[in-house]
C-alpha cells in the first residue's frame, strides 16, 4: 500500500521551510463532517481547501466521509469501487446489512476518495439508535429535531463504518478518525464508548451556545464564565444539541478549534480547553505576472460598473471613476456578522461625505442570503434599459461609420453636421426617454419575502439610506449568493470580491472567518474585528496590520457606537486615498497570502494528528512535544516605505506625499521590493513542528 510518510514545503516566500519526520506506519486517516461534499457553510471551505494538501500527505490512506445527497454527488463526485480492500469488506459488508454506503474521488483539487453515507436510508434505525444513545450517554433526541436525528444517524453509521473497518483489517490497524462540528460529533462518543481502536480528534468550527447566545442580546464576552451553560441551551432549546457537541469535545483525544478566541469560549461553554489551534487556510493561487491579480481587479471592476449603470439608469449623476465598491457577505446573521454597525457607520460616512463635499461615491453591497421569490421587476428593468442604450450607441456608430468610410473612399472629408440623420436622434432621444424614473434605484435586488421586518430593509429605513442623489453613500441588498449565471449580476463571488475595493466584516462573533481571508488572498483589503479569529491572528502575526490592509475593528474593548465610530473612520479614510495609494496597498495585502495558506498553516492540523495518534497508540507513535512554550511567535513587520513617525503614518494607510502622488518616476516596483526584502529579514519564526500560537485570556470587553 502505498505511504506518504513525510511532507516537505518549500515554497513559501518569507515565511518558514519545514518538513514533517513523523513515521505514519501503516496509519488510515477518516476525515468526517457533514459538510463532505456537500456545501452548507464555512466548513464545506475548510475542507474542501485543505484537501490537498492532506492527500498530499496521506495519499490513498485519506478518506472523507459525508452524508449522500444525490444532487451534489451527481455534480461533484465520481463513483468508483473502494480501493483498499478492508473498506471495501467493510462497505460490502454494510450495504448487505441494509446501509447504502457510496465510495468514489470527490473532483476537486487533490481529488480525495470520499465515503458518502445515505443517512435517509438507514432511518428505520433511528428509534434503535436514540435509546442506546439514551442508555449509553442520557442524552434524549427529540423527534421534530431534524437536524439533531440526522446528526443520530450520521453519527451512528460512521462509527459502525470504523468498527467495520477495524474488524476487516488483517493485522492491528492504526486508524485516525478526525471529527468536525457537533453535526458528525456523535461518531467519535462512539467510537470511545466502544473502545474501538481509534484516535480521535474533534475540531469545533463554533460552539452551538455561543453561536445562539451573540444572536441574542447577551454581554457574551464579558460573561463568559458565568454562563449556567445547561440553562442557557435548556432555554433556547438545544439542550440536547449542546450535550452531543460536549460530548464530543470532552472524549476527543485530542480537541481543537480554529481561533484561540473560539478556544476561550470552548473551555468555558464546552468545559474543555482545545489542545491545539487549528487556524484555517486557503489554497492560495499564484499567478507567474505578479501584477496580474491588479489587472484582475480592473477587469471585474469594469463588470460591476457596467451593473452600476443599469442599476442607477436616470439616476447616474456620480462619476464611477471615483465610486468605490465596499461589501460585506456571509450567513444572513444581522448583528453575529456586524451588518448592524456597517449599515451605521455607513450612514455617519454618508454624512461625512457630504460634508466635506467629497467627490467619492461609495456603493455598500450586503451579499446575504434571504427568503425571496426572485428579481425584482425594477433591477432587471435597470439592467434592461441599460442593454437598450448599448445597443443603440452600437446602431448609432455603425451608421456613422459607414458614412465615414463612404466619404473617405470617394476622398472627401465628411460633413459632420450630416453625419447623424433625424432617424438616429429620435432613436437617441427615444432610449434617452426610457431612462426616465419615477422612484430611487432599489436598495434591493429581489422581492423579499419578509420584506418588512427584515433586518436589513428595517435598519435602512431607520437610517435613511434610500440611494437618493444627495446620498454619497448608496447601498445594494442582494439577498442571494452570487452566480456566474445570474441574469442581474453575472460574477461568481471571486470575481465580485476583486472587483470590490474593501471587504468590510465587522463581525461580533465569528469564529475564524473566512470572508476577510479570502480577500486578502486575492489582494483586496478588509476590515474585521478583535472578536474575530482571523481578526486575531493577523494582529498577532503582522506588526501593523492596516499598512497591509488588514483593519483590525476593536470591539473587544469599545462599546457599540465607540466601535461604530472607529469603523466611520476606517472608511473615511479609506475613501480618502488616491488610487495610487489603493494600488499599493493591495500589493501589500496580497504579499500576506502565504501566512494564510493551508502550506503554511496546514502544520497545525498535522500536530494535532501525530498527538492523537501518540496518545491513543503509544507503543507505535511518539509525539514531540514543541518548544512552543519559548517559541516568540512570528510577526511581520510594518512595510518599510511606511513612514515610521506615528504622525506620519496615521492608521498606516499608503498615502504618499504630494511629490510622489505627481512624480512619474516614483518606482511603485522598487517600494514593492524594499517591503519584500523587510519581510524577509526580522522574523522570529514559529518552531518546525509548532502549533506556537499561545493561549491567553482574552480581557473582559465590549458590551453587544
Ligand atoms: C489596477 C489596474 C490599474 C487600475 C487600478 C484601479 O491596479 O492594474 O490599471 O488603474 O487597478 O484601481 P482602483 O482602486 O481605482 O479600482
Ligand atoms: C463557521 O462558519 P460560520 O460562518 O457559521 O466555520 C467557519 C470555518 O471554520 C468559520 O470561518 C466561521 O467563522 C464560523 O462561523
Amino acid at each position: 500500500m502505498p505511504l506518504a510518510r513525510s511532507l516537505s514545503i518549500t515554497s513559501l516566500s518569507g515565511l518558514e521551510e519545514w518538513d514533517e519526520e513523523f513515521d505514519l506506519e501503516d496509519a488510515v486517516l477518516f476525515e468526517i463532517a457533514w459538510e463532505v461534499a456537500n456545501k452548507v457553510g464555512g466548513i464545506y471551505t475548510v475542507i474542501q481547501t485543505k484537501a490537498r494538501l492532506t492527500a498530499e500527505e496521506w495519499g490513498e490512506n485519506y478518506f472523507l466521509v459525508g452524508p449522500y445527497v444525490e444532487s451534489n454527488v451527481r455534480t461533484q463526485v465520481e463513483l468508483i469501487e473502494p480501493t483498499n480492500p478492508a473498506l471495501k469488506r467493510a462497505i460490502d459488508k454494510m450495504n448487505s446489512s441494509g446501509c447504502k454506503v457510496y465510495f468514489g474521488r470527490w473532483l476537486i483539487e487533490g481529488s480525495p476518495y470520499v465515503v458518502l453515507i445515505d443517512v435517509a436510508f438507514t432511518a428505520w434505525n433511528l428509534d434503535k439508535w436514540k435509546k442506546e444513545l439514551w442508555d449509553n450517554f442520557s442524552i434524549g433526541v427529540p423527534w421534530f429535531d431534524r437536524e439533531a436525528n440526522d446528526a443520530v444517524l450520521f453519527g451512528f453509521l460512521t462509527a459502525w463504518l470504523l468498527g467495520e473497518y477495524a474488524a476487516q483489517c488483517e493485522e492491528p490497524p492504526h486508524i485516525l478518525a478526525h471529527f468536525h462540528e457537533w453535526l458528525a460529533g456523535l461518531g467519535l462518543a462512539l467510537c470511545r464508548q466502544r473502545q474501538l481502536p481509534v484516535a480521535t480528534i474533534f475540531t469545533t468550527h463554533a460552539t452551538l451556545l455561543g453561536r445562539y447566545l451573540c444572536a441574542g442580546s447577551v454581554d457574551f464576552y464579558n460573561n463568559l464564565a458565568d454562563f449556567n451553560v445547561d440553562k442557557e441551551a435548556g432555554d433556547r432549546q438545544i439542550y440536547h444539541r449542546y450535550c452531543l457537541e460536549r460530548t464530543a469535545a470532552r472524549c476527543a483525544h485530542v480537541f481543537t478549534t480554529v481561533s484561540q478566541i473560539t478556544a476561550v469560549e470552548a473551555e468555558h461553554l464546552l468545559k474543555r480547553k482545545p489542545d491545539i489551534i487549528t487556524p484555517n487556510g486557503l489554497n492560495v493561487k499564484k499567478f507567474s505576472a505578479m501584477h496580474e491579480f491588479q489587472n484582475l481587479h480592473a477587469q471585474s471592476k469594469n463588470r460591476i460598473q457596467e451593473f452600476i449603470r443599469g442599476h442607477f439608469y436616470g439616476h447616474l449623476d456620480f462619476n464611477l471613476d471615483k465610486c468605490l465598491f465596499l461589501f460585506i457577505a456571509g450567513r444572513y446573521e444581522f448583528s453575529n456578522k456586524g451588518a448592524d454597525i456597517f449599515l451605521e457607520a455607513l450612514a455617519r460616512l454618508n454624512y461625512l461625505l457630504r460634508v466635506n463635499h467629497s467627490d467619492v461615491t461609495v456603493v455598500a453591497f450586503f451579499i446575504m442570503p434571504a427568503r425571496t421569490n426572485n428579481f425584482n421587476v425594477e433591477t432587471l428593468k435597470g439592467q434592461a434599459v441599460r442593454k437598450q442604450l448599448w445597443d443603440t450607441a452600437q446602431t448609432v456608430k455603425e451608421r456613422f461609420g459607414k458614412k465615414l468610410y463612404e466619404s473617405l473612399l470617394v476622398g472627401q472629408l465628411p460633413d459632420v453636421s450630416k453625419m447623424l440623420s433625424k432617424d438616429d436622434f429620435t432613436m437617441m432621444k427615444r432610449a434617452i426617454f426610457a431612462t426616465q424614473r419615477q422612484c430611487q434605484p432599489p436598495i434591493c435586488t429581489h422581492n423579499m419575502l419578509e420584506d418588512s421586518n427584515d433586518p436589513i430593509l428595517t435598519c435602512i429605513r431607520r437610517i435613511g439610506l434610500f440611494n437618493s442623489s444627495a446620498d454619497r453613500v448608496k447601498v445594494i441588498f442582494h439577498p442571494e449568493f452570487l452566480s456566474s449565471t445570474s441574469p442581474l449580476l453575472p460574477m461568481d463571488y471571486e470575481e465580485f470580491v476583486r472587483g470590490c475595493h474593501l471587504g468590510v466584516f465587522p463581525s461580533y462573533y465569528e469564529p475564524w472567518g473566512y470572508t476577510p481571508a479570502e480577500c486578502t488572498v486575492m489582494g483586496i483589503p478588509s476590515i474585521s474585528t478583535n472578536l474575530s479569529g482571523f481578526g486575531c491572528f493577523m494582529e498577532e502575526h503582522i506588526a501593523d496590520p492596516s499598512a497591509y490592509g488588514i483593519y483590525i475593528l476593536d470591539r473587544r474593548y469599545r462599546g457599540v457606537d465607540e466601535s461604530c465610530n472607529q469603523l466611520t473612520s476606517y472608511l473615511f479614510q479609506f475613501c480618502q486615498q488616491s488610487r495610487r495609494a489603493r494600488i499599493i496597498q493591495r500589493n501589500r495585502t496580497e504579499r500576506l497570502s502565504d501566512l494564510l495558506d493551508w502550506r503554511y498553516l496546514g502544520r497545525y492540523y498535522i500536530s494535532a494528528r501525530h498527538m492523537a495518534l501518540a496518545k491513543a497508540f503509544p507503543d507505535t507513535y511518539f509525539y514531540q512535544p514543541h518548544d512552543s512554550d519559548t517559541a516568540q511567535g512570528f510577526r511581520y513587520p510594518r512595510p518599510a516605505s511606511v513612514p515610521p513617525s506615528p504622525s506620519l503614518s496615521r492608521h498606516s494607510s499608503p498615502r504618499q506625499s504630494e511629490a510622489e502622488e505627481d512624480d512619474d518616476r516614483y518606482d511603485e516596483d522598487a517600494e514593492a521590493e524594499k517591503d519584500r526584502l523587510n519581510i524577509r529579514q526580522p522574523l522570529t519564526l514559529p518552531s518546525k513542528k509548532g502549533p506556537a500560537l499561545p493561549y491567553t485570556l482574552p480581557a473582559a470587553g465590549t458590551s453587544s
